[in-house]
């Protein structure tokens, strides 16, 4: 199992070493996300375990191997149920590095509980977050301050501490949905949780170091090895976001520890924004006199073209604009898709609303296909980030095939679109959700 493991990274290495671009290691993460892979992540520290795999044929297909270098464990073609533990139930789209996500039905609660937090990771999970170990890590504030901290988890906690419910959303989440097809991990609904979580407010920090009148970016570090030799991931913030009091350095997800693979033993919470913006396993802030420009702040990357462009084309670089907050959107997350029922039933509709930096004001249900709508009750949140919920009833008098279709709306008047708008990475997808039933008798 170890083997298969040193082959992925080293195919993926050779790819490196023969001048593969982004691209091609993002082509070459997909291929392999396309593949279910058994993989434990042991309480005690034990690594990924990988037992099938099937993507080499595919590879070749795809132009990215000659056919003579593939393994020969990759030949045969065994799709494997993947299981990560601590995450049951997770759609795992890549064991290595892990990323996987959960159906809509599983994210019915109110706040996401951990178990149901998805994973979305760049590298490898850190020694010390598979072990819970703080011993020895420390936090660095430097670069535009007057004076560098560097703090111990204890420090920490010592200090006065911030609890909110916040929405992270990966930014490629609703990938699935984008026609024609992008590259990346295939996101479909469940890239988002919505959990608790306690840490110091990111603004007290950067008081007690000082900002100096040249400080205008934050740049997050983690302790996350890249695959390969990957630039190790980092991105940041505007300084305006990162003195909101409900940006955090958080060391509790719903009232404990963070788990492995959300960031053990802290990490950055920007909620609202593209979840990139929350590092994990952060070890290090580095306050920049211009905007932090990292890989992933920089080219495509976790960027999108500042103006709409058609479907499939390349916008050139220099049109591409930092992601920052996400827009408004909506989840049902009851009933489950397919679900069957029988005429003239009471069915109940449930489901999550968020939008941003905006507020939600209404969310709209429609069983023929946007002929008709409803409003659905909204509940708000516990506070600012966190999402809202809706709550309605849906009827079906005759026998057939039915869409429960969820649309929400926030304060501005933006609504979610009909159809996906496309950019080139797939990002921000906020295509109204909808959901199959299936009226039997
Ligand atoms: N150090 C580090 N932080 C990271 C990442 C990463 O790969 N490494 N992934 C980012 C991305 S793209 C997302 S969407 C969120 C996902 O957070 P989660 O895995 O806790 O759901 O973490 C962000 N923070
Ligand atoms: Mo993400």
């Amino acid at each position: 199992m170890k083997k298969s493991l040193e082959i992925h990274d080293q195919l993926r290495e050779l790819l490196v070493e023969n001048g593969a671009s982004g691209d091609d290691l993002d082509r070459f993460d997909t291929v392999m996300s396309r593949r279910r892979f058994l993989a434990g992540l042991g309480g005690g520290g034990t690594a990924l375990s990988l037992l099938g795999f099937g993507a080499g044929a595919e590879m070749a297909l795809q132009g990215l191997f000659g056919r003579g270098m593939i393994p020969a464990a990759w030949a045969a073609e065994a799709e494997k149920t993947a299981q990560i533990e601590g995450k049951p139930g997770m759609i795992v789209h890549n064991p290595r590095p892990v990323n996987g996500e959960f159906p809509p039905h599983l994210l019915n609660d109110d706040v996401t509980p951990t178990t149901r937090h998805f994973v979305r990771n760049n590298g490898l999970v850190p020694q010390r977050a598979e072990a819970q170990n703080p011993q020895g890590w420390t936090l660095a504030i430097e670069g535009e301050v007057h004076r560098p901290l560097k703090l111990s988890l204890e420090d920490l906690m010592q200090m006065p501490s911030a609890t909110y419910q916040a929405c992270i959303e990966c930014g490629g989440n609703g990938r699935a949905n984008f026609n024609p097809p992008v590259r990346g991990n295939p996101w479909d609904r469940g890239a988002i949780g919505c959990s608790e979580w306690q840490g110091v407010r990111l603004r007290d920090l950067l008081q007690r170091a000082g900002l100096k009148d040249s400080a205008v970016y934050t740049a997050h570090d983690g302790e996350d090895p890249p695959i390969g030799s990957a630039q190790p991931f980092s991105r940041g913030i505007p300084i305006d976001k990162a003195m909101e009091e409900h940006t955090l350095i958080a060391y509790r997800m719903n009232g404990k520890p963070l788990h492995a693979l959300n960031g053990y033993p802290v990490r950055v919470v920007v909620p609202g924004w593209i979840g990139s913006a929350s590092q994990k396993w952060l070890n290090r802030i580095r306050i920049r006199d211009k905007v932090h420009d990292s890989d992933k702040m920089t080219g495509y990357s976790y960027r999108i073209p500042e103006y709409p462009v058609p479907p499939g084309s390349r916008p050139p670089e220099s049109v591409m604009k930092i992601l920052t907050a996400w827009q408004i959107k909506s989840l049902i997350t009851l009933p489950a898709a397919d679900t069957k029922t029988s005429a003239g039933k009471r069915m109940a509709v449930r489901g999550h609303a968020w939008a941003g930096e905006n507020t939600v004001d209404r969310v709209l249900l429609s069983t023929d296909y946007g002929v008709n709508w409803k409003a659905a009750k909204l509940t708000r949140p516990a506070n600012k980030y966190a999402w809202y919920h809706f709550d309605s009833e849906v009827r079906f008098d005759q026998k057939g095939y039915y869409e429960i279709w969820a649309r929400a709306f926030d304060q501005r008047g933006n609504a979610q679109p009909f159809r996906q708008p496309w950019n080139p990475r797939g990002y921000l997808g906020n295509v109204i959700h909808r959901v199959p039933v299936l009226v039997d008798v």
